[in-house]
């Protein structure tokens, strides 16, 4: 078998691998664990009709044991969250730069398991918590498994793992009252990040939409650190990874990450799920920033601080290959609950760099899933197989899988001929990147380290207004929730070093007067002994003034795949519209749902009859990205004297969403507010559809948001 043949089989053998690990009830019998078919699963066992429980009963026990074990510890952080299986293919040979196997051939495919998630909430949490997003790619490759566990946004709250802890102990619910659930929005994180300058970055973003999303399939990924590429010479280049979403990036208004959190917290993963189960596959490019070894330090930042990108504009994202993820879980626990990601898997051609942070990573995922899932041989656990041979001399343990026949279980030894061997290099051993390293023993951060404002302004001044008046709206929710003033001062210094303006509107809104002082108490992320002098951060300068990769809103595409549809109906409507809008949503990838005030059937206008999916009070406009009213003069007339069809229009109108109508002269929609702000404002009317035209409306559901409405006016809703 060629090499190509050989990993292209790669993904028939994860799935064969699954496959073997997969049982079916289907025309089965009942069974105990051991086997004996079960007559009666309806009764315990009794002494007579209605005397005591008989200890005997193994049926009973041992079903009631094995419930009563079914819960395993959630995962520290990213407890929930949604998985998907898939592959990645690459775009071209890559041997320049490394010789990791699965990037070596264009059409080289690789088996993944992707896990996305959040990271602050517990299990049971809800999908639109203002967070970071967790996007963890576990690559089954012919060289072992290689897992990239990244993040939605690029940079990261600490620079040195050591602060770990404390960061998530100050955003997890408070210890003395466990309030508030998957929320950053109260006094011990905003104490925390108020008293850690190097996060104001990240704080950025966190503050940006890029912390609550449309969907998993339209945010982008990052490895965050840089790693480092070795190519088959040994020589090595730095590298920062990137996942570019083919459905662009977008997100949600915070006013709609409430409302969905209380209509549907399972949002994201739904969508994730049900997007597989449509056909329409999520699929992302991944793209590499390379910077040689030469130009370590030809930066204004420190590569090795992860608090910090490469602007694209300095080093550009070369795109090697796509990821498609086209098959759910068959078992949500088994898969998506038990997968191991570590940033430690890596593969030949693959490598480390000194990030602290990375580093201190290094040592913590071992170590969490050793009690999470309970013991050292989770590496047997279907899911996280390699598709390549495992032989060692690791043995025993909680639910040892392996039977490891022969006599020898240590190395070297003449009792098993030698084996299993070493593999040189030349056979695919892993050798480390010789580095060569040298200094004393110090708990000492770089001087390089110390420059903590100049990107959070670069990221700052590369959004468009929008996006900036979204941030400062946050801002003022987080802020204005926490009941210190000591550090909503403090937060109110730090947003100064960012842009001034920003922080005098969020200060008054939450009553802090400006300008506030910073003083070097602020940082206390200094060492006892150390001089809070040298651990200031000098004023931001960034080295380019923007970056278009920055905004969102420069990240967008023509495509409407994945969008969910509202169409607005009741008794008598005129089907047309309905089907015409149907047939171009499907060829599209999107989906209409149709809404009625009450389930069941309804007849059209020309006594025909549609299925209604939703009712008014079974859905709500927030879990719809555009909007279509067809004409019917009964049902619009009933439409626009129902409360919650006159609440749904101004919703979507408010969320800056696309309407369509065929008639500008529905009754529903004279009776919103929307309408009389459309009529008087030219901005308000962008995205608005009155004329029936089908192919207008198209192109504006995949516009997306009309943001200018924002500054049409408020609506009371
Ligand atoms: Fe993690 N992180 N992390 N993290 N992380 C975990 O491992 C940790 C960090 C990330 O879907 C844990 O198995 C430390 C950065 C993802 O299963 C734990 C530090 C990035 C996931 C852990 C970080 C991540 C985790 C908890 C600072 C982006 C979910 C459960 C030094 C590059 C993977 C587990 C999944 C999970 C430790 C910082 C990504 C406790 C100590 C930076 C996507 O080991």
């Amino acid at each position: 078998m060629s090499k190509k043949e050989n990993q292209q089989s790669s993904a028939k053998d994860k799935e064969k691998g699954l496959n073997s690990h997969t049982a079916n009830g289907e025309d089965q019998f009942l069974t105990t664990n051991q086997g004996a078919r079960i007559n009666d699963d309806q009764n315990t066992l009794k002494a007579g009709q209605r005397g005591p429980s008989i200890m005997e009963d193994f049926h009973f026990r041992e079903k009631m044991t094995h419930f009563d074990h079914e819960r395993i510890p959630e995962r520290v952080v990213h407890a929930r969250g949604a998985g998907a299986h898939g592959y990645f293919e690459a775009y071209e040979n890559m041997g320049e730069y490394t010789k990791a196997g699965f990037l070596q051939e264009a059409g080289t495919q690789t088996p993944v398991f992707v896990r996305f998630s959040t990271v602050a909430g517990s299990k049971g949490s809800t999908d639109l918590a203002r967070d970071v997003r967790g996007f963890a790619v576990k690559f089954y490759t012919q060289e072992g498994n290689f897992d990239l566990v990244g993040n939605n946004m690029p940079v990261f709250f600490i620079q040195d793992a050591v602060k770990f802890p404390d960061l998530i102990h100050s955003v997890k619910p408070e210890p003395h009252n466990g309030i508030p659930q998957a929320a950053s929005a109260h006094d011990t994180f905003w104490d925390f990040i108020s008293l850690m300058p190097e996060s104001t970055h990240m704080v950025m973003w966190v503050m940006s939409d890029r912390a609550i999303p449309r969907s998993f399939s339209m945010m982008e990924g990052f490895g965050i650190h840089t790693f480092r590429f070795i190519n088959s010479e040994g020589k090595p280049h730095f590298v920062k990874f990137h996942w570019k979403p083919k459905l662009g990036v977008n997100s949600v208004t915070w006013d709609e990450a409430q409302k969905i959190s209380g209509n549907d917290p399972d949002f994201l993963r739904r969508d994730l799920w049900q997007s597989i189960e449509d056909g329409n596959y999520p699929e992302f490019e991944l793209g590499v920033q390379l910077v040689s070894e030469e130009d370590e330090h030809k930066f204004d930042f420190d590569l090795l601080d992860p608090t910090k990108i490469i602007p694209e504009e300095l080093v550009p994202v070369k795109i090697i290959g796509k990821m498609v993820l086209n098959r759910n879980p068959a078992n949500f626990f088994a898969e998506t609950e038990q997968v191991a990601f570590h940033p430690g898997h890596l593969v030949p051609g693959i490598d480390f760099s000194n990030d602290p942070l990375l580093q201190g990573r290094l040592f913590s995922y071992t170590d969490t899933q050793l009690i999470r899932l309970g013991g050292p041989n989770f590496h047997e656990i279907p899911i996280n197989r390699p598709v390549t041979p495992v032989h060692n001399n690791q043995r025993d343990g909680h639910m040892r899988q392996t039977i490891n026949a022969g006599q020898s279980s240590y190395h070297p030894n003449q009792t098993g001929g030698g084996c299993p061997f070493q593999a040189a290099m030349h056979e695919g051993g892993y050798a480390h990147y010789a580095e060569p390293v040298s200094g004393n023993k110090t708990k000492e951060r770089s001087k390089s380290f110390h420059d903590h404002y100049s990107q959070a302004k670069l990221f700052y001044n590369s959004q468009t207004e929008v996006e900036k008046k979204h941030i400062a709206n946050a801002l003022k929710f987080e802020l204005g929730k926490v009941s210190m003033p000591a550090i909503q001062e403090r937060m109110i210094a730090q947003l100064q070093e960012v842009d001034m303006d920003l922080a005098d509107e969020v200060a008054k809104h939450i009553g802090v007067e400006t300008p506030v002082k910073l003083d070097n108490e602020l940082n206390q992320s200094i060492p006892a002994d150390g001089n809070p002098e040298d651990f200031q951060s000098g004023p931001a300068s960034p080295s380019i003034e923007k970056s278009a990769a920055l905004s969102m809103e420069h990240i967008t595409t023509d495509s409407i795949q994945g969008r969910n549809i509202a169409v607005l109906v009741a008794e008598g409507i005129n089907i047309d519209s309905i089907e015409k809008l149907q047939q171009k949503a499907k060829s599209e990838g999107a989906k209409i749902t149709i809404i009625a005030p009450t389930l069941g059937k309804i007849k059209t206008m020309d006594n025909q009859s549609i299925d209604i999916q939703k009712t008014l009070h079974s859905t709500a406009s927030v879990l719809f990205d555009a909007l279509y009213l067809p004409k019917g003069t009964k049902s619009d007339e009933l439409l626009s004297k129902t409360p919650a069809a006159v609440l749904f229009v101004e919703e979507m109108f408010k969320h800056c969403k696309a309407i369509g109508m065929d008639d500008m002269g529905s009754l529903l929609w004279r009776s919103t507010r929307s309408a009389q702000l459309v009529d008087n404002n030219e901005n308000a009317s962008e995205g608005i559809v009155l004329n029936g035209e089908i192919d207008q409306f198209i192109k504006a559901v995949a516009n997306y948001r009309f943001w200018k409405r924002e500054e049409a006016g408020d609506l009371p809703v």
